[in-house]
């Protein structure tokens, strides 16, 4: 293969598939670089984690890191200052790491005497801890005191992501999920590498956040779902619970209000929004494409911009979504006019649109990002928006869609991008898709999961798992560093892990779970 770093030989991690106790055998996504060697670190009940003195950053990576080794281990391991020759134990520093590293690398170094962690960035700190996690045995997962040992396979591993962005996304409308079901399953995306969850908020079938200025959107909006059920809202505080709770997994919340389409909530909600001045029925069906906001109603950029006006306010992170899929009920120029007056909307309270691929066919300017959703590899208004300078963020529905059914037998799920098995959700490559979208121009990646038949947290992780770890390696590994052979390997590694966690993972005939 080749290396996209500077450096020493390196190893694709498939490779080493024969070589189980090897530093990259168990390892998802895989790392860029592996160097393993013949020493072990095992890690003992004196041992301590120690950061650079004064970063406050790297003290709650090694309070967070405490917390994920205490419970099995049963070990104090106390946080302690770092100083050069400390031995027997963790050291987590945001220095001396190679530059070439990026803001989301790490270098992590195994030797007899202990661990050492480094990178150049909080997010590359993060993301090797996940790292380390995985090099643990399974049982590290355990709430409860496990015997051990405590035994990490030694080397070098010098990685950093292909990709900056690697999302999943959870559609709360069709189906609400409260705060915990949200921060769980932020919990197990933080395992993979993935660093942006997009909630879906409204559409047709329920408005999901708290707006103070619309207070009907979530109130009565909100009220129900799909098949009837009582829906729910995010009040703003537990939204923020959210978004606190992701910036502890260094997870950036990408909030989207599907416009003009999917707005049959907002729309049942406040009969002034539809041009006919009447408030259509709730809707609990599973239909899509029937509504439409008023395009020639002033009162609907007053709308949008105290929507976007609050949750900007909500949101830390650089995106706003504003959907823009499948407005079959608006037309063709009435969709250009509202974009061309809803993008500016979004640049003015200092955030970057994205929207579903459909906004490219209004020719946005660049800030925005395009999020395609296709199964085919042609798109020409996609193309030509990637010739101005668009940055993509690629979800083919036929490989990234969690809501699609394993196979014939999956017992919930759609089938209209086909069914997607753990391979299917591996085998491509973002930037040799779609015709005129090349590594440059993409973004990342991100795997969708809509709700019309996903109810419980249970289906989350159902749907998700394995699937997610797969889009997860897509967007992270070097494409020289990844193969399905190595893939299936060291993703049956997860099985235990999720086993422990109590994560209802589909367990693939394709995957040699042990
Ligand atoms: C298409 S993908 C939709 C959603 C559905 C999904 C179901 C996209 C941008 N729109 O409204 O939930 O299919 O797979």
């Amino acid at each position: 293969g080749t290396c996209g770093l500077s450096g020493t030989a390196w190893t694709p991690a498939g490779a080493l598939a024969a070589d189980p106790p090897g530093m990259a055998a168990t390892v998802v996504p895989a790392p860029a670089h592996v160097e393993s060697s013949t020493a072990t670190f095992t890690l003992g009940g004196q041992a301590r984690i120690y950061v650079q003195d004064g970063s406050p950053e790297a003290t709650k990576i090694g309070e967070y890191l405490r917390g994920l080794l205490r419970p099995a281990t049963g070990y104090a391991l106390p946080l302690a200052t770092y100083s050069a020759g400390v031995s027997g134990g963790v050291s987590l520093l945001l220095s001396g790491a190679d530059a070439g590293l990026g803001d989301q690398g790490y270098r992590l170094e195994v030797t007899g005497t202990g661990v050492t962690l480094r990178a150049n960035a909080p997010a590359g700190l993060f993301a090797g801890v996940q790292t380390l996690r995985q090099l643990l045995p399974a049982a590290i997962e355990h709430p409860t005191v496990r015997p051990g040992p405590w035994t990490v396979p030694g080397g070098i591993i010098t990685d950093r992501p292909r990709f900056r962005y690697r999302g999943a996304m959870l559609d709360v409308a069709r189906h609400f999920f409260g705060v915990d079901a949200v921060k769980r399953y932020i919990d197990e995306l933080a395992l993979y590498k993935i660093n942006t969850l997009h909630l879906h908020l409204s559409d047709d079938q329920g408005w999901r956040v708290q707006i103070d200025s619309w207070p009907r959107l979530a109130e009565y909006g909100g009220s129900t779902q799909v098949g009837g059920g009582p829906g729910g809202h995010y009040t703003k505080a537990q939204y923020r619970e959210i978004v606190a709770h992701a910036q502890s997994r260094h997870i950036t919340i990408v909030p989207e209000i599907d416009l003009p389409g999917h707005t049959n909530a907002a729309l049942a909600s406040y009969a002034e929004l539809n041009c006919d001045g009447t408030a259509p029925p709730l809707y609990t069906g599973t239909g899509v494409g029937f509504s439409s906001l008023c395009i020639s109603k002033e009162i609907t950029y007053r709308f949008v911009e105290d929507v976007v006006r609050e949750l900007a306010e909500l949101t830390p992170g650089p995106y706003l979504h504003i959907g823009g899929d499948e407005a079959h009920a608006t037309t063709d120029a009435d969709y250009a006019t509202f974009m061309n007056r809803v993008l500016p909307i979004v640049a003015k309270y200092g955030k970057r649109a994205v929207g579903w691929n459909e906004v490219t066919k209004v020719g946005p300017p660049v800030s925005t990002v395009p999020q395609y959703w296709g199964t085919g590899t042609a798109n020409t208004s996609l193309a030509q928006a990637v010739q101005r300078g668009n940055k993509v963020v690629m979800s083919p529905a036929n490989k990234t869609y969690m809501d699609m059914k394993y196979n014939a037998s999956t017992p919930i799920g759609l089938t209209w991008a086909g069914y997607i098995e753990v391979r299917t959700a591996y085998d491509w490559d973002p930037a040799a898709y779609v015709t005129g979208v090349p590594e440059a121009a993409v973004l990342g990646v991100e795997a969708p999961l809509w709700s019309e038949t996903v109810r419980t947290l249970k289906d989350i992780e159902f749907m998700a798992f394995p699937r997610v770890a797969a889009v997860a390696e897509v967007g992270w590994s070097p494409q020289a560093a990844r193969d399905w052979t190595g893939f299936r390997g060291r993703l049956a590694a997860q099985g235990p892990r999720w086993d422990i966690l109590g994560v209802n993972y589909y367990a693939s005939q394709q995957i040699p779970w042990p």
